[in-house]
């Protein structure tokens, strides 16, 4: 347990309830704040039981989060990755509901995923691949040419549906990430077909990707902006638009709420809302190694893979 959950606890909201439930955590005894509902809100909760977790999904239609396992190395063409599913209650349902391992599909480092149509899409280095969300069956495996990083995806919508995936462009090295240059943003179409929709160094290794309205906001790794790409529907390409905000480095995941977009950050162990005009407003810290957060609208809730201490950590969404 890297953190205390009180460290994140506004004094002013600190109840004699959350204050029992944090000290419960502290002591690592069971997440039975979840079945009180709405009052998880001010409590966070931590589950354990990932390797290197790097990402989570929400599905409301099921009430189920999917946890992306990397298990190893980021970048290691292991076959060894899998992904968990969670109930609502915070609850590991099934561990290995995909399992590079046990599956006759390979599955090396999963990370951001995606539910389009009834299919979960998940990024793996330099495949997107795509299951069957109701028995785990895998439908394809679709590489993509040059690619070093395959980071996030979100589902595209329109007519040719599928979802756009950034590439990071890097490697894991003996210092870490390197780059390799490879930043980029593709389309793969319901037809598993993938194009080109940016590439170029201007993108800051792009990680955390949503579609928003029509145009796509993207965090930078190594850029920490938070910026926009405008979609050309003819050519199905983008050119990077107006930079939002740098709330801080190494931004992770992203996601879209009401009041705007919550970003992690790695460089500031924080998770940030940045509103439309650009407006920064550090929602949790002390937050280790956030990797790609899942919103999840339901119980409004915020999930946060701690990628270097396989948990995933609850804490209220703004
Ligand atoms: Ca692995
Ligand atoms: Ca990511």
């Amino acid at each position: 347990m890297p953190i205390h959950p009180l460290t994140r606890a506004s004094v002013t909201t600190l109840t004699v309830a959350t204050l029992t439930v944090a000290l419960g955590t502290a002591l690592g005894l069971a997440p039975e704040a979840f079945a009180k509902g709405k009052k998880t809100r001010a409590m966070p909760e931590t589950v354990k039981g990932f390797a290197t977790p790097e990402s989570v999904l929400y599905d409301k239609k099921t009430d189920t989060y999917y946890v992306s396992n990397i298990n190893g190395v980021p970048d290691g063409q292991d076959d060894n990755g899998f992904v968990t599913k969670l109930n609502g209650q915070g609850v590991i349902t099934d561990t290995k509901w995909l399992d590079g391992d046990k599956g006759s599909y390979k599955l090396n480092a999963p990370k951001g995923s995606a539910i389009v149509d009834g299919q979960f899409w998940v990024a793996d280095i330099d495949h997107v691949r795509v299951f069957d969300l109701a028995d785990g069956r895998h439908l394809a495996s679709i590489a993509i040419k040059g690619t070093t990083f395959l980071n996030d995806v979100t589902p595209a919508g329109g007519k040719k549906g599928g979802v756009y995936v950034t590439d990071t462009g890097v490697k894991v090295g003996e210092k870490g990430f390197e780059p390799t240059g490879a930043d980029a943003i593709y389309h793969v179409g319901k037809d598993f077909t993938a194009t080109t929709v940016l590439r170029g160094a201007e993108l800051g290794q792009p990680n955390g990707i949503i579609v928003d309205g029509k145009r796509l906001i993207v965090a930078g790794m190594a850029s920490g902006e938070l910026y926009t790409v405008n979609l050309d529907k003819k050519t199905g390409t983008g050119t990077k638009g107006a930079v939002l905000a740098k709330p801080a480095g190494f931004l992770d995941g992203l996601v879209k709420v009401k009041k705007g977009y919550v970003v992690s950050s790695w460089e500031k162990s924080a998770v940030y809302l940045v509103t439309p005009k650009g407006e920064v407003t550090e929602i949790a810290k002390d937050l280790a190694a956030p990797a790609d957060i899942g919103f999840d609208p339901k119980h409004k809730r915020i999930a946060v893979p701690h990628f270097n201490d396989n948990t995933v950590e609850f804490i209220p969404a703004p």
